[in-house]
């Protein structure tokens, strides 16, 4: 039996970056969607983001795993697992290696090429494994893994990747989410906690420069696949903790007044203009019991780091709609 298939899911139209692109740089202020950060030189920016100390959300959030892996194996025996924007699915493999390797992994992720590298790494450790890769959004990926995994699952959602919502999408988001999962399903999800501005802007703005290249990385991605003439240089990255929302903004400076040509289209910056390209929002203890609450879940587990920078929980759906 082949081991590993990927599957491709039809995009939506919301997929156009360049209709993206034109929309949020004639917005107010200016916006990209953080989604079109990750494009092949994207995701390994972001690998690299992963691997720097001061970008603490990784190096936690696998400590937590490995302390509770046994635990979670234990109570989901017989579960298939579907991870919801897996990348590299490194933290992945502590779960996996728990459930004894057994199990039928079901990754989803944007980033085809992301899902093959991670898929074939995984099958060279476990050789148990099954993994079903589904390339497209969270939502699509959710409809398709409830076809592809006969049994109950336990999602997962690691990486701090609910803070990339609003709290409000986040809500709607995890609702939807829990209208697709039946009594024994459960959703383990990764998220960030709210803490000092110094500690999150570091995390987001390292002194060796990969959270700005990354960053800098969709304007690039828009020269190469829209034509664009962007000059990475006479833009910077900025990462700013809002202390009050709990949540960090990331954006692309422009340094100069300049006009930049790309989609077809001409723009023009302000010298100190902003492009709004993520947020990342952090949560208290509280307020993540209420977004389960809100979301048709409980919060039956929240396990902390050593440094309690960061938190796992795991959510049961409730079953009211
Ligand atoms: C993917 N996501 C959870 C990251 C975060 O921490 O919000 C994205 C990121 N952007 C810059 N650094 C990390």
């Amino acid at each position: 039996m082949n081991r590993y298939q990927r599957c491709d899911l039809p995009r939506g139209e919301a997929d156009d970056f360049g209709a993206a692109l034109i929309s949020g740089l004639t917005g107010t202020p200016k916006n990209l969607p953080c989604r079109y950060l990750y494009d092949e030189l994207g995701s390994r920016l972001f690998e690299a983001i992963c691997a720097l100390d001061d970008y603490y959300p990784t190096r936690c959030e696998r400590e937590i795993l490995i302390a509770h892996a046994g635990e979670l194996a234990r109570s989901f025996a017989g579960h298939g697992v579907v991870e919801l924007g897996s990348g590299n699915s490194e933290k992945t493999v502590v779960l996996l290696e728990a459930f004894g390797g057994a199990v039928h992994y079901v990754p989803v992720d944007i980033d085809p090429e992301v899902l093959d590298r991670a898929g074939q790494r995984l099958l060279g450790v476990l050789p148990d494994l099954r993994v079903t890769a589904l390339a497209g959004e969270y939502g699509a990926g959710m409809a398709r893994a409830a076809e592809v995994i006969a049994g109950p699952k336990l999602v997962v959602l690691l990486g701090g990747n609910v803070g990339n919502f609003t709290r409000a999408g986040a809500t709607d988001f995890l609702a939807g989410l829990g209208g697709r999962l039946g009594p024994e399903d459960a959703l383990l999800l990764g998220a960030d906690l709210r803490k000092e501005a110094a500690v999150l802007e570091l995390a987001y703005d390292d002194p060796t420069g990969v959270t700005a290249a990354f960053s800098l990385n969709l304007l690039g991605r828009a020269n190469r696949e829209l034509g664009g003439n962007f000059d990475q240089r006479a833009f910077r990255h900025v990462a700013h903790y809002e202390e009050r929302e709990g949540v960090v903004g990331l954006f692309l400076e422009s340094l100069e007044q300049q006009r930049v040509s790309v989609a077809g289209r001409r723009f023009d910056f302000a010298a100190g203009e902003r492009i709004h390209i993520e947020d990342s929002t952090k949560y208290s203890l509280a307020e993540l019991t209420a977004l389960a609450e809100q979301a048709g879940f409980e919060l039956a587990e929240h396990w902390l780091d050593g440094s309690r920078r960061y938190s796992l929980n795991l959510l049961r759906p409730t079953g009211r709609d």
